[in-house]
């Protein structure tokens, strides 16, 4: 489908809640994608390592999902993840200030970018290898059945993570689960077109990648993920559905991403700038600003008051991921597998010990 040609539905049809939900949500994205802006900012000035892939073009499709869950309800993602995070209720100084490495991260400063980690949101992380997340996600979801509560799992995963091993055999047992109402997760394919350089096309066979989940019996739709009202709606709708019988359930979403793939990616060949500006031509938060101000909900002094928000925000985000300290020498043992419990303790470890278990 080319998301292009989707048409956007009346603004006069939004309900009370939509129009309070989007107003909040809407401030929400365009934070996301000054945060993103910023953080390719400061990767060159040196202040991030590791490296970095930011979110910008895709933000309706972690909003419109996030925004249609519980609180007690949990979701994974790979390592496009800033945005995820920050939607959730992560603090943008936290999330910033794991970019920078420093002891106040969302992650203690260990995890950088890829590796980002809420709990206490129900975010579960975070993942630099492409698939790595998939089994985790699945059999989280079968955790929550298995211990007989109603909450859900959401596992957002890229185009090219479906071409991994990884995919096929959680893919296999969430089909399986699901039929017996045990596996409450919705499988979210975010198909921006590329995995790096290589499109679609050149990597799958079959394009219509929600169809490829009836292979393992789980149903699928595919739709638009460019229009902040219409993921959530879908959303919403497949969330109880989840919810209600503890079966899996996938929705491929088109979107786009704006920037190189990741921060280094700045040259970007294999796609041609009219392709780039007709993608930003749907950008995301200008659809769901334009919906707002037909709607009459959205003046030209709250859109700037939104952006000012921001734009206070994540200098203050900044500000504090400076000042803050880097973690402690006696932490580079804690939190990783294979450190001793007395190690632990005193902080040191035996170097040649570096065995898991
Ligand atoms: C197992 C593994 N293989 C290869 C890579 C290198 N790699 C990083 S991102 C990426 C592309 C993934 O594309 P997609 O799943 O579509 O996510 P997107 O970057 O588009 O969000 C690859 C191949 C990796 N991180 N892990
Ligand atoms: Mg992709």
């Amino acid at each position: 489908m080319d998301t292009r040609s989707v048409k956007t539905a009346s603004p006069r049809d939004l309900s009370r809640d939509e129009l309070a939900a989007s107003l909040e949500w809407y401030g929400k994205m365009v934070l996301a994608r000054r945060f993103e802006d910023e953080a390719e900012r400061e990767f060159r000035r040196g202040k991030i390592g590791g490296y970095l892939h930011v979110y910008s073009g895709q933000e309706a499709v972690a909003a419109g999902f996030l925004s249609a869950i519980r609180p007690d309800d949990i979701f994974f993602t790979a390592y496009r993840d800033h945005a995820h995070a920050i939607f959730r209720g992560a603090a943008p100084g936290a999330v910033m200030a794991e970019l920078f490495g420093k002891a106040t991260g969302l992650a203690k400063g260990k995890g950088g970018s890829m590796h980002l980690f809420d709990v206490a949101h129900g975010f579960y992380g975070g993942y630099g290898i492409v698939g790595g997340h998939i089994p985790l996600a699945t059999g989280a979801a079968y955790a929550l059945r298995y211990q007989k509560t109603e909450r859900i799992c959401l596992c957002f995963l890229g185009d090219g993570a479906m071409n991994s091993g990884s995919f096929h055999e959680p893919a296999n047992l969430a089909g399986l689960w699901g039929k017996q109402g045990l596996c409450p997760i919705v499988y979210i394919v975010e198909n921006n077109q590329y995995a790096m350089g290589t499109p679609v096309e050149r990597s799958s066979a079959v394009t219509n990648l929600a169809g490829r989940f009836s292979t393992y019996a789980i149903d699928n739709e595919r739709a638009d993920g460019m229009d902040f009202i219409e993921v959530r709606r879908l959303a919403e709708r497949v969330v109880r559905r989840v919810r209600e019988t503890g079966g899996s359930y996938a929705v491929e979403l088109l979107t786009y991403r704006f920037a190189g793939h990741g921060a280094a990616d700045l040259f970007q060949p294999y796609r041609t700038k009219e392709e780039i500006a007709q993608a930003r031509s749907r950008d995301p938060i200008t659809i769901l600003e334009d919906r707002l101000r037909a709607a009459g909900a959205l003046t030209d002094e709250q859109v700037k008051r939104v952006h000012a928000d921001a734009e206070r925000a994540v200098t203050e985000a900044v500000r504090f991921a400076e000042e803050s300290p880097p973690p402690a020498p006696e932490e580079l043992y804690k939190d990783v597998y294979g450190a001793r419990d007395e190690d632990e303790k005193t902080g040191t470890r035996d170097r040649g010990n570096t065995g898991t278990r």
